[in-house]
């Protein structure tokens, strides 16, 4: 049997590789034919030491042939590449590999003792630069989209304006009113429109680069499922001018690499919680609040009275270009005075925590988050409700999507983002309030959520919608 190969290229961030190596996975226990290999573009440990965690124990759980790894090899920043913040860093690493991907590639089409075809390119959103190295050996690329169908189609919408139109889409940061786009079934307000879209730089050199190798695809995979975003997926089907695309998700970060001391501390704790109590709160693997925030926040959580576990990580220093979280050594020092001790029989403090385990646990009743696409496709699989607060990138728009058009979720606030973060805080009597919404036991949001997560999972089975795309 030939064997078909696929060269997988993952954007090297948390909310990106575990679920294009799932998508892989999916695919070689599909069809036996297919062999998979990843291309993996690696930031240093230093930087990134979750990431790395996570790619070790990829590489150590994948044991069949059909799913190999493959380094490309380190390359040596030079001294202009300190200015650059991560998505930029990530992209010329990803550039400068180019030549070795491009050597792989070439490997492979001559190498006559393989019992396998190169029949195709799989790139994450981020990294459609290498479409046109797939283009020079006339291999068909296609892209997974790690976010929802709503926003890709923003970015499509954004792109053919610069392109076709030549309009200046960074004018729309200037809008009054709210404005209408076809992904999207209600107009958006500008303050929720992303920046990635509408700061003129970050829009011209990395996402409009981006939306155009979308069109260059085969097709786009996207990791979400028809029955959570009809309006947008319909919107593809009703444009000529649209790239196939297959809603092939949920597709969940499902690997395991938290140590078993702190995974059995978390899940001890949860199992000791009376079902549908505990709130938890995280602001995903890239996300952090300052001091001031994260005392409001405990003052809110005090005041609402419920239980809560709380993944609070320390934000990267000031004016560190590549920033990531990083774990606290005291919460005390961070968190109000005696606050730790008023909640210690109903509320736990972490750092990073197995967070599908954690959303799967019948203890956990509630989720307050910066709707990061992962973490809002774990909340929807477990049927646990949202409360909104976005931190960056595209997450103001999918709380924007996840409270107005899907009626899933509650407001905390919507666009955070773009508040000015020395003068504006959320307050606790706002969190207060959100926690509230959310934890209500028997509210309709409750019973849309459990209802969503059911779709998600038909979605996956066999006949189901992405099962069959
Ligand atoms: Br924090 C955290 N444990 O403690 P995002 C995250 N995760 O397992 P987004 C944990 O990281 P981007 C933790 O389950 C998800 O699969 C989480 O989460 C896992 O993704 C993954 O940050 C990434 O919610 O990614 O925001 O979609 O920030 O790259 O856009």
């Amino acid at each position: 049997m030939e064997k078909a190969e696929l060269i997988f290229i993952p954007w090297p961030l948390m909310g990106h590789l575990a679920q294009l190596v799932e998508l892989a996975k999916l695919l070689i226990n599909r069809d036996k034919r297919f062999s998979i290999t990843v291309l993996i573009s690696r930031l240093p440990a230093s930087l990134d030491p979750v990431t790395s965690k996570l790619i070790d124990s990829l590489v150590a759980s994948s044991t069949t042939e059909a799913l190999q790894f493959f380094h490309l090899p380190p390359t040596n920043p030079t001294p202009e590449w300190s200015s650059l913040s991560r998505g930029y860093f990530i992209q010329k690493q990803l550039d400068s590999q180019k030549p070795h991907v491009k050597k792989f590639i070439q490997q492979r089409q001559t190498d006559a003792s393989s019992s396998s075809k190169l029949v195709g390119v799989v790139v994450d959103m981020f990294s459609t630069s290498i479409i046109d190295v797939a283009d020079e050996f006339g291999i068909p690329s296609y892209v997974f989209f790690t976010s929802g169908a709503a926003f890709l189609g923003l970015m499509l919408h954004f792109q053919s304006l610069q392109d076709d139109h030549n309009q200046d889409v960074s004018e729309f940061s200037d809008s009054k009113s709210a404005m209408s786009f076809p992904s999207f079934a209600n107009p958006i307000p500008p303050s929720v429109l992303p920046i990635v879209l509408v700061d003129k730089p970050l829009w011209m050199h990395r996402f409009l680069p981006c939306a155009r190798g979308y069109r260059k695809a085969k097709g786009i995979l996207i990791n979400t499922f028809t029955e959570l975003e009809p309006y947008a997926v319909d919107s593809f089907n009703l444009s000529e001018s649209s790239p196939e695309i297959y809603p092939v998700g949920p597709i969940l970060n499902r690997v395991q690499y938290v140590s078993r001391d702190v995974q059995s501390g978390i899940m001890e704790w949860l199992d000791g919680q009376p079902p549908g109590s505990v709130i938890y709160i995280s602001f995903g693997s890239l996300g952090s609040l300052q001091i001031d925030q994260v005392k409001e926040l405990a003052n809110g959580l005090e005041r609402s009275g419920y239980r809560f576990l709380w993944c609070l990580r320390r934000p990267p220093p000031k004016n560190t270009i590549v920033d990531f979280p990083s774990e606290y050594e005291n919460y005390r020092d961070v968190l109000p005075d005696g606050f730790v001790d008023r909640t210690a029989n109903v509320g736990k403090v972490v750092g990073w925590v197995p967070q599908l385990a954690v959303l799967s646990h019948a203890a956990v009743g509630g989720f307050i988050s910066h709707c990061g696409w992962n973490s809002t496709l774990e909340s929807i699989w477990c049927g646990v409700p949202l409360a909104t607060w976005p931190l960056e990138s595209e997450q103001q728009l999918n709380a924007f999507q996840l409270v107005v058009e899907l009626e899933l979720s509650v407001e905390i606030t919507l666009d955070y983002s773009s508040m000015d973060k020395n003068q504006a805080l959320v307050r606790a009597e706002q969190i207060e309030a959100g926690i509230r919404m959310v934890m209500e036991s028997d509210s309709d949001l409750r019973k849309k959520v459990k209802e969503m997560s059911g779709k998600s999972r038909t979605s996956m089975k066999q006949r189901g919608s992405s099962y069959e795309s």
